[in-house]
């Protein structure tokens, strides 16, 4: 059997991955390291977790012991990294640790990765980074999209920590030849996200029957992708993606802050405007948009799920598995 290593199974993308992933490829061993930071949630593989063919292991990515052990033990064939410090207001008040994890556990990664693989074995082994829309920076205007020849201008602590990442990854693949592959996806929404993250949050407080807060005047535009989508094309990227490339993953779905509000507040039957202007991001990004063609021409990527249904089976979610929110 095949072995899949994924770090940072346990989060919201991640166990969202390992459950696609394990559904649609029953024959091979799926390894989960994660930590278990504030973000992980064992509860969240509770469907896999009795499988003869899933393995976790709690481990650090800054670890390099504890990684190279868990290389011999497995010895991998395909390796996908979620691991990472992933809410932006946290990298503005505690940046430190994003630049550990996202830097420096990236970093250990590959370095522990090109050690273990030898040479002779590339051709039949893969490294893929998850990445962000968020490193090539905001977009000002209403109109124009990031190709994964756009600059990287990231603008928050957390951004810049994944930037920084990519750029490791590329090296290792220009230096050592290192078989790595990155995607860079949008927003995603789905079961299982963390509550601090912006749907989660308004479905959270309108169900308790309070305001949404809303950073700034709540024109920021972010391009949602379900997260099931996303699976699909980290799949089709790590099988079909050609070592040194990167691959944008967006649904082109669009709507602003205020827009995405709403459609939570009509999915529960509650007032239109139900939500608080609070205090602005610093730095916030005016707007995300991905040119995704090439993952489309080349992976022959594209979404199963509309923002409408995907979000109303979200919500929906939410709205039985309450006790998720809160805990
Ligand atoms: P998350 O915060 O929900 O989960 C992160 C996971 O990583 C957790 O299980 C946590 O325990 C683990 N982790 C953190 N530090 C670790 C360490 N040092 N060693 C091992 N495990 C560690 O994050 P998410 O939203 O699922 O995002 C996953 C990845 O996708 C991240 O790399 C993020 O940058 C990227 N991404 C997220 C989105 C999004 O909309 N959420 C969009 C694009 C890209
Ligand atoms: O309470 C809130 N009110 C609000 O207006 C929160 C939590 C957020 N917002 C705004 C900020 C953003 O414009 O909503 C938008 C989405 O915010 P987040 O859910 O924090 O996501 P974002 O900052 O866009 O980053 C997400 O997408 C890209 C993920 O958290 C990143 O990990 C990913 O790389």
């Amino acid at each position: 059997m095949k072995v899949l290593l994924v770090t940072g199974g346990a989060g919201f993308i991640g166990s969202n991955f390992i459950k696609y992933f394990m559904n649609s490829y029953r024959d091979f061993v799926v390894v989960n390291y994660d930590k278990l930071t504030y973000a992980g949630n064992l509860e969240n593989l509770k469907d896999v977790a009795e499988l003869p063919n899933y393995h976790f292991v709690k481990g650090d990515i800054c670890d390099s012991i504890q990684f190279n052990k868990a290389l011999r033990e497995y010895d991998p064939d395909y390796i996908v990294n979620f691991a990472a410090e992933s809410h932006v207001d946290r990298s503005i008040s505690d940046p430190l640790i994003f630049g550990q994890t996202n830097l420096i556990g990236t970093l250990n990664i590959l370095e522990c990765t090109h050690n273990f693989w030898s040479r002779d074995e590339y051709a039949q082994k893969r490294l893929l980074q998850i990445s962000t829309d968020e490193v090539y920076g905001s977009l000002e205007n209403a109109d124009g999209f990031f190709t994964e020849a756009s600059d990287l201008l990231p603008n928050s602590p957390y951004s810049a920590s994944k930037a920084g990442a990519d750029l490791l990854v590329r090296s290792f693949y220009k230096t050592y030849g290192l078989p790595v592959i990155i995607t860079r996806c949008c927003n995603n929404y789905g079961p299982n996200q963390y509550r601090e993250k912006f749907i989660p949050t308004c479905i959270s407080k309108a169900l308790k029957n309070e305001p949404i807060p809303i950073y700034g005047n709540g024109s920021n535009i972010r391009e949602w992708i379900h997260v099931t989508d996303h699976s699909e094309a980290i799949v089709k990227a790590l099988f079909s993606g050609k070592p040194g490339e990167i691959y944008n993953i967006g649904s082109g779905e669009e709507v602003n802050n205020i827009e995405m509000a709403r459609m939570i507040l009509t999915i529960l039957g509650k007032p239109q405007d139900s939500f608080i202007y609070v205090s602005d991001r610093l730095g916030h990004d005016n707007r995300y948009a991905l040119d995704s063609t090439r993952a489309k021409n080349e992976l022959g990527f594209s979404c199963s799920y509309k923002l409408k249904e995907g979000l109303l089976e979200t919500v929906l979610w939410y709205k039985k598995n309450q006790f998720w929110l809160e805990t």
